[in-house]
């Protein structure tokens, strides 16, 4: 946790909920970061943290873990481990101790994991306990019915390097199964495979397909089964499947779900950022072309932003505005590379690198996003950082000599681990058996080039890659929005009506109602005024009705929750600026729905200072104090805006409501708006933010350690700059860094009506009229006193005249133009000099040091 400079330990941090899944308290991150270490040539660092993985590891934790996370990150970590391990070993010079300790460790592991497979299917369930397995009733988990397609079908490098490694087939068997498995699943007509699948009956729950989230890593596997077991038969599955990505998902740049069923129809409008590996799949398979094309256009998303969103429209808005720090995109761009030799990828490359320096660099690491749009931080540094960002970026600038071994003997799985390429000819007993050998009969010249040989691949033509995304310079900031763009083709041909679409669907059409009525959707008036849609599959006309219906309702719901996310004002952020954080530490802030707007007005910067009372309830009696300040003020008693008040009546320029409930987070409470009185806040003119109770420690905290702490509230995070840091007062004399706050995170979940289709009723509430989806029934807290809101501004995104609007970029505009104007803000568009960021990395030791003296 780089905010608060903790390990985070399961059971002892409030729950995230399935993120959490990847702790099992098996030291995950450094077991994770093994194999990186002697990438970086940190071969004594790797013989140390070998050691501590022996001697403090404990893998019979009772936790619930994910099957598929443990298996990549940890399986896959200790294998990466002994694979560097005997390498070295057998250099001669380090690690001439180690007997496959990491090996046996993994052994462990993977017998721990099987139990997963109990299944007829062959699927695993998605979760298992290390200590108590699946069945026994202290278990707590085995209940399960669905996994992810990637979950099943990302096990097969880690299981058959084991098995090889160890001679022990069974892992390799049970991996192959459940890829055998998927593929007679897959759906024949397409031959694309859904997003969930249930784990006994093999029936598709999710029926839509992407290359993103939920499969992604069962296509990379396929192909690199192929290569580091040289079975032919993963390379035909995988050229099957790769032949229908590009006839249904690809469309350049973009790579859109679609229904398997219907793969000419979009399943969304958005994409999600764990398909930026893609493209570096792609190199792989030796399809360079639409490679670049889908990479420059994620760098123009990441440009726009700073870093890739979790999910972004098709008109390349923030859809999920969180990033955990995700490597997929640096991934790629290493690949592409090392197939085109283009400098460009090194400047991509080096805009990543300093991106993470400028906007995620905390004292204690590196901070996931919270929000790209504000740049507040999460306190979240996941494995996968030092396990995959760290090693990639490293790769892309490395010369060969720059690493101790050939890089080119090796495979990297999922997690970036890497197992080596003679595998594939060691204890191969068990390959090729039982394998299914059906197949449709493809094109072969398109798959001349798997395993690329860029000689033959770029001719002597530098400009090639240039070429390709040149045409593609413009497409995200020339872009208009766009809906569902591809809309079933075939029945168009056809002369078929095109089905009705949730976002043209008016209540007051009666042909829509008749529609509506042919697919089984039916329509209940409730109480409150609004209208509740629900759909009984049975009741459709035919069963090409019922699917449109499942369709149409899914639509309603993303649509809904687009609405949603539009309607809401964007979260703000409290950046502290004074020693020893210098901008560096920012929280997520609730905007409040009166006082001045940040979004609109160039940002408030003062010290704090707690109100008396606390509450800010009635008139303050230490006016002194919060004076020309800003003023912190609890949660609770009276209404946000007779706090406002006040504070304001005192002198304060700004305040910062502290939520009362302990241990409340953004990361695990939806933000919410601070709604006015009912009454007329004009008056109100100082700006107000509201912290949960966590995010609102790390100040208190700051105040405790430091006594003068200055913030800055805005809408956007801005970029420290170091002469800032010169000019701050001198540092308190205890210059430790003691923050604290749990913080907790939980990615965003999507409703998805795919997901209830197993259940046959599919339901959603709206408002008559328009049936604006954004009315439904979204669960604000209210509490008796104070009032929070959902917020009820709408942002168009296209005006009357058909013009292209772009919210995200006027917004980012507007701010970047006050900034500029600001005096007080220079610290804007600067980029750090190396010696300062080295500066600042040793004051930032020296405080570690002290405040581990301190705990001592
Ligand atoms: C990694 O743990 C793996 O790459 C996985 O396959 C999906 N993505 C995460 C990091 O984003």
């Amino acid at each position: 946790m780089p905010l608060t400079c903790r390990g985070r330990v399961r059971g002892q941090e409030p729950s995230r909920g399935d993120v959490d899944d990847a702790l099992g308290k098996f030291s995950l991150t450094l077991i994770d970061s093994l194999d990186t270490l002697v990438v970086l040539n940190k071969t004594k660092e790797f013989e140390d943290a070998v050691r501590k993985v022996l001697r403090d590891v404990n893998l019979d934790n009772d936790v619930v873990v994910s099957v598929f996370e443990t298996n990549i990150r940890v399986l896959g970590g200790l294998l990466g481990g002994h694979s560097l391990a005997i390498m070295l070993k057998e250099k001669g010079e380090y690690m001439q101790w180690y007997n496959d300790e990491l090996l046996q460790m993994a052994k462990q592991l993977g017998y721990k994991l099987l139990p997963a497979f109990n299944t007829t299917s062959g699927l695993p369930y998605p979760r298992i306990n290390l200590k108590f397995g699946i069945r026994k009733p202290e278990a707590r988990t085995g209940t399960e019915t669905d996994t992810c397609t990637a979950c099943a079908g990302t096990l097969i490098l880690e299981f058959a390097a084991l098995s090889r490694f160890t001679g022990a087939t069974i892992f390799e068997e049970y991996a192959r199964k459940a890829l055998d498995f998927l593929w007679e699943k897959r759906q024949r007509s397409s031959n694309l495979v859904g997003v969930t699948i249930n784990i006994h009956t093999g029936d598709w729950v999710r029926k839509d397909s992407g290359v993103g989230a939920g499969i992604d890593s069962y296509y990379e596997y396929l192909l690199k089964a192929y290569v580091l077991l040289g079975d032919d038969s993963f390379l035909e599955r995988f050229n099957t499947h790769y032949d229908a990505i590009m006839r249904y998902i690809s469309q350049p740049p973009l790579l859109l779900d679609v229904h398997i069923h219907k793969p000419m129809l979009n399943a969304r409008t958005w994409m999600d950022a764990l398909l930026a590996f893609f493209p570096g799949l792609q190199v792989l398979k030796g399809d360079i072309r639409p490679a670049i094309e889908t990479h420059e256009m994620l760098y123009q998303v990441i440009k726009k932003h700073n870093f890739l969103p979790e999910a972004f429209t098709t008109d390349f808005r923030v859809h999920w505005a969180q990033h955990p720090l995700r490597p997929e995109f640096a991934e790629s761009t290493y690949f592409l590379y090392k197939a085109t030799g283009d400098p460009y990828y090194l400047e991509v490359g080096k805009t990543l690198i300093e991106n993470l320096n400028k906007y995620a660099r905390v004292p204690c690491g590196f901070a996931a996003m919270k929000d790209v749009r504000t740049g507040s931080h999460e306190d979240r540094m996941d494995s996968f950082f030092l396990a995959e960002m760290f090693k990639y970026l490293y790769l892309l600038f490395a010369d060969k000599e720059d690493i101790i071994f050939d890089i080119e003997d090796y495979i990297f799985t999922t997690e970036a681990h890497l197992l080596p390429l003679w595998l594939s000819t060691t204890n191969q007993s068990i390959s090729k058996k039982n394998t299914t050998s059906e197949y449709t009969e493809l094109d072969d010249s398109n798959f001349d080039w798997t395993c690329p040989n860029t000689q033959i691949l770029f001719p002597n033509d530098p400009l090639y890659a240039q070429s390709i995304r040149e045409p593609l310079k413009n497409v995200v900031d020339k872009s208009c929005p766009r809906g569902i763009i591809r809309v079933r083709e075939e029945s168009f041909r056809s002369g078929a009506k095109p089905p009705l679409r949730a976002r043209d669907f008016m209540a007051t059409n009666p042909e829509h109602l008749e529609i509506l009525k042919k697919m089984g959707v039916s329509l209940i008036h409730l109480k409150d005024g609004r209208v509740q849609l629900v759909q009984h599959a049975i009741q459709a006309a035919s069963s090409i009705d019922a699917e449109d219906g499942l369709r149409f309702m899914q639509e309603m719901i993303e649509l809904s929750s687009q609405q949603q996310k539009e309607q809401q004002l964007p979260p703000r952020a409290v950046q502290i600026v004074s020693h020893p954080f210098f901008g560096r530490v920012v929280l997520t802030a609730g905007p409040a729905q009166f006082g001045l707007d940040l979004s609109k007005h160039k940002e408030t910067r003062g010290f704090v200072a707690s109100s008396k009372p606390s509450n800010g309830c009635s008139e303050l009696t230490n006016p002194e104090a919060v004076m020309g300040k800003i003023a912190l003020i609890q949660r609770g008693q009276c209404m946000f805006a007779e706090k406002a008040r006040n504070i304001q009546n005192a002198g304060a320029i700004g305040g910062i409501v502290i939520d009362d409930n302990e241990g409340s987070s953004s990361d695990t409470a939806p933000l919410f708006q601070m709604a006015g009185d009912g009454k007329d806040t004009d008056d109100i003119k100082i700006p107000m933010l509201f912290l949960f109770s966590k995010e609102g420690s790390i100040i208190l905290d700051a105040i405790r350690e430091y006594e003068e702490v200055e913030v800055l509230l805005s809408d956007k995070a801005k970029d420290r700059d170091p002469e800032m840091e010169n000019e701050e007062q001198p540092s308190s004399e205890n210059d430790s860094q003691n923050q604290s706050g749990e913080q907790i995170s939980s990615s965003s979940q999507e409703v998805d009506l795919v997901d209830q289709e197993s259940s046959e009723e599919n339901s959603l509430n709206s408002h008559p009229e328009s049936l604006s989806l954004a009315d439904m029934d979204n669960a604000a807290s209210i509490s008796p006193s104070e009032q929070t809101s959902n917020p009820t501004e709408n942002h168009e995104t296209t005006n009357l005249n058909g013009e292209c609007t772009d919210l995200d970029n006027q917004l980012q505009e507007q701010s970047e133009t006050e900034e500029d104007s600001n005096p007080n803000v220079s610290w804007g568009k600067k980029v750090q000099p190396i010696d300062s960021i080295l500066a600042d990395w040793n004051e930032d030791i020296e405080a570690f040091e002290m405040m581990e003296k301190d705990e001592l």
